[in-house]
């Protein structure tokens, strides 16, 4: 049975026989020797062919292939202190699989050309290491949600009104009608709450964004939860366990991942539970006083977001939103209906917004009130409303972005870094 290169890349496996399957990474003819860095998903090490060791024509064909080319081979593992990570293979036998010759991606290529050549790039050792945190933080959140008694679920992705405005709506010709693509699957899983309780799905939301920025996709992951008979703050005491778990389970297992990226894994091991309740109005004189241009009833936007959180060094939930910036859906406050019973949970270092949520409206003739002064018809959500009509519940739910939650526990520049194949206004390919 083969080896993965991990594996074999210590003291145990010296003197030992191993087989290995991978990549060249890199390759370097040094008289009668050829030196490969070869990779596979977990690493790589250094593998040295002699000529006289293998037939005359494998040698060759060595020689001339290039980087990416794929290959079989057996040998002795050596310790060498000069290898780049530590180990070194001498070959006895090899075989190349799959021939590579000029890969298009070298050093100093620029940023559109990587994108470009994603599906290439997702080879190079940075996306790797991000890939791997990426899916840590996948398993962590479905590990948090399973033992706390959540059921799995899925709404649609075709639907037929907006969740969260009209204005980021991608249409869809269908036979003859139009549909939207979904923008979050809030509504269907309040649906589900009647049924299970606690639901929660990970699924993709779209918005048809029109602005730039580091952290807006049109496509993304969206994790959703929803819950029967709880209130805002049962809600955010769930969030601060989920992203302290998915956080304590990266630190675990992708420290090496974390340091190959350069992260400053101090800041991700300091956060603690619970995390900061400060109210909207709060923030915006938190803001004001650290020379942020932004007025009580602005929403925030990216600039002010990163302007904010660049002062913060942990999470920290914002509370009570002016009701007028928030969809209609969210419970207005019961002591002052002029603010919601709503949260956002704003990652540090000016990451900015990751979880949007609250609690939601569940009288009816507040919901019919508040679409009334939204300008929406009822009967488009006819079976929204249909909830509060028969054994309507306290609940309160939320929205994580998964590629935000990973470009933030990363440390990447750009939240297109966190997801293997990014869509935004401009890209839809490769
Ligand atoms: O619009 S949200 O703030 N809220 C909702 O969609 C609620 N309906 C969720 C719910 O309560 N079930 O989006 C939630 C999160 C937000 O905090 C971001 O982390 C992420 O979804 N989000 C995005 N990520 C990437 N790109 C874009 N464009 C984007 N929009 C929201």
């Amino acid at each position: 049975m083969a080896q993965q290169i991990e594996e074999i890349l210590n003291d145990e496996f010296v003197g030992k026989k191993v087989e290995l399957r991978g990549w060249i990474y890199r390759k370097r003819r040094v008289g009668k020797l050829i030196f490969i860095v070869l990779r596979d998903s977990t690493d790589i090490v250094q593998c040295v062919v002699e000529k006289r060791k293998i037939p005359e024509e494998t040698f060759k064909l060595l020689d001339k292939v290039g980087v990416e080319s794929s290959l079989v081979l057996k040998g002795t593992v050596r310790k060498e202190e000069r290898a780049p990570t530590g180990y070194e293979v001498d070959v006895e036998e090899i075989a190349v699989v799959g021939p590579s010759y000029n890969f298009p991606i070298s050093k100093d290529k620029s940023d559109e050309f990587l994108l470009d050549n994603r599906h290439l790039w997702v080879r190079s050792r940075e996306m790797n290491a991000i890939l791997k945190i990426r899916h840590t933080v996948f398993k962590a959140l479905h590990e948090f949600f399973r033992d706390r008694g959540y059921y799995e679920t899925q709404g649609p992705m075709f639907v037929t009104g907006a969740v969260e405005g009209g204005s980021t709506l991608f249409e869809v010709p269908y036979f003859g009608k139009k549909v939207y693509l979904t923008q979050s699957s809030q509504f269907y899983l309040e649906t589900l709450i009647f049924s299970l309780e606690k639901v929660y799905t990970v699924a993709p939301s779209f918005r048809a964004e029109k602005s730039r920025t580091r952290r807006h996709l049109t496509e993304y992951w969206h994790a959703e939860a929803e819950a029967a008979w709880y209130h805002n703050d049962d809600m955010m005491r769930d969030e601060e366990d989920m992203i302290v778990h998915i956080i304590q389970r990266v630190l675990e297992e992708r420290k090496k991942e974390l340091k190959y990226l350069n992260r400053d894994i101090e800041l991700l091991q300091n956060i603690e539970k619970p995390f900061e309740r400060m109210r909207y109005e709060k923030l915006i004189n938190f803001a004001q006083e650290h020379g942020v241009n932004i007025e009580y009833g602005d929403d925030l936007g990216a600039d002010e977001e990163t302007a904010i959180t660049k002062h913060f060094n942990a999470p920290v939930f914002i509370t009570h939103y002016p009701r007028e910036i928030k969809p209609f859906y969210h419970r207005p406050d019961p002591d002052n209906p002029n603010v919601i019973l709503c949260h956002d949970l704003l990652a540090p270092e000016g990451y900015g917004e990751i979880i949007g949520g609250g609690e939601r409206i569940y009288k009816l003739e507040v919901l019919l009130q508040r679409m009334e002064e939204e300008g929406l018809n009822p009967e488009d959500y006819y079976w929204y409303v249909d909830l509060r009509k028969y054994g309507s519940v306290p609940h309160a739910g939320f929205g994580l972005g998964m590629d935000r939650f990973v470009w933030w526990i990363a440390g990447l520049s750009h939240i297109k870094y966190a997801i293997p194949y990014p869509r935004t206004i401009r890209r839809t390919k490769p």
